[in-house]
């Protein structure tokens, strides 16, 4: 009877996995990824000269180099490194919330924690029942009463006060000098940036050699830690403001970059806004920190901060123009759709439509997700 039942369960068992273990090996399809691939490969359309600035290029052995030559990650800063802690912060908020938590904050807990203790073990020493056959019958003390209702007090007020400036000063950023529009999508993330002819990157984590079909580009450790890696990063300049709006195709997800102290739930139907002021460039990873389904941790962030001139140049490559500068529309074709009457990506592009439509996201979010 009991080898019956257990054979079920073998049966029961596989007959629940196979799906799943079907969707994980099936060869993803190799389409959006072969899509991506000209993508960033593509030399920079005539109608943005390649700038000086850029630096030259890796030879890497990826399938897809990137538009610019990424930066790799310094080890430890913007990324786990084996430490207990936060991670070092590169906005003034992050630094001004981690030094609050790892000054005050930690002190008074550790203060607290110790004094009550210590007062726990003085009374079960004092009044143990061998010292104290017959109990003490005391039930009031006013001024103990008034010192354990006023201490506390004081020190909630002394925690509030420091924190609600910190989150005043965190949700009244300075005026944008870039906004960037970020969606969560099971499971992987779009980055659009509406000042610069609203295009749109979709970022992808990259897979271990290994897990990933033949001719898909793979991780390496230029591009980041295992799990955190990302194909295409979000990319920023240094020492300006950028405003995130966040928001969601699906489901909830949450957008965290840990060195930029910016935590914020992306909410189908809804705009939630956070930012940041990076003051130094460089490569922070963060992660999706809502869950959002069985590919959850599979979502991780990639935040490339660059000086500005490097960003106009990645700008460039992506077909897009600097905030504020005119695209040139002389470079579109001369049978696109007229400016005011055009489609507005097409108004504002600073590209041939050929161009932009390569920045495409693939029409299915699955096909994204079978390739991750
Ligand atoms: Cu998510």
């Amino acid at each position: 009877m009991k080898m019956k039942l257990m054979g079920w369960a073998i049966a029961l068992t596989a007959i629940g996995l196979t799906p799943a273990s079907l969707a994980a090996q099936t060869p993803p399809a190799a389409a959006p990824q072969a899509e991506a691939t000209p993508v960033a490969a593509a030399p920079a359309p005539a109608a943005t000269p390649a700038p000086a600035t850029t630096e030259p290029k890796a030879v890497a052995p990826a399938a897809v180099a990137p538009s610019i030559k990424y930066a790799a990650p310094s080890a430890g800063i913007g990324v786990p490194d084996g430490r207990k802690g936060i991670q070092e912060q590169v906005t003034e908020i992050g630094r001004g919330a981690a030094a609050f938590h790892n000054g005050p904050l930690l002190i008074m807990c550790v203060a607290i924690s110790i004094f009550v203790l210590l007062l726990l073990g003085y009374t079960m020493i004092k009044f143990r029942r061998g010292a104290h056959p017959i109990p003490s019958r005391t039930t009031h003390n006013t001024l103990i009463e008034v010192v354990w209702t006023v201490v506390p007090v004081l020190i909630l007020v002394a925690i509030a006060v420091p924190s609600i400036r910190l989150i005043s000063a965190q949700y009244s950023p300075p005026p944008a000098d870039l906004t960037i529009k970020v969606i969560g999508n099971q499971w992987y993330w779009t980055y659009q940036y509406p000042d610069n002819g609203g295009f749109e990157i979709v970022s992808n984590m990259l897979k271990e050699k290994g897990d990933a079909a033949p001719g898909v580009r793979v991780r390496t450790d230029a591009d980041g830690p295992p799990l955190l890696a990302v194909d295409e990063r979000l990319v920023i300049p240094v020492g300006k403001t950028v405003k995130f709006m966040v928001t969601s195709a699906d489901v909830i997800h949450a957008f965290w970059v840990p060195a930029f102290w910016n935590k914020i739930d992306a909410v189908p139907g809804r705009l939630n806004e956070t930012w940041a002021k990076v003051d130094r460039p460089g490569v922070y990873f963060g992660q999706c920190t809502e869950l959002c389904g069985p590919r959850h941790g599979y979502m991780p962030i990639v935040v490339e901060v660059v000086p500005e001139a490097t960003f106009n140049a990645w700008l460039a490559s992506k077909g897009a123009t600097p905030k504020g500068v005119k695209p040139n529309l002389e470079a579109i074709p001369a049978n696109a759709p007229v400016a005011g009457a055009a489609p507005a990506p097409v108004a504002t592009a600073g590209s041939p439509e050929a161009d932009r439509g390569s920045v495409e996201q693939p029409a299915l979010n699955q096909a994204v997700t079978d390739n991750n």
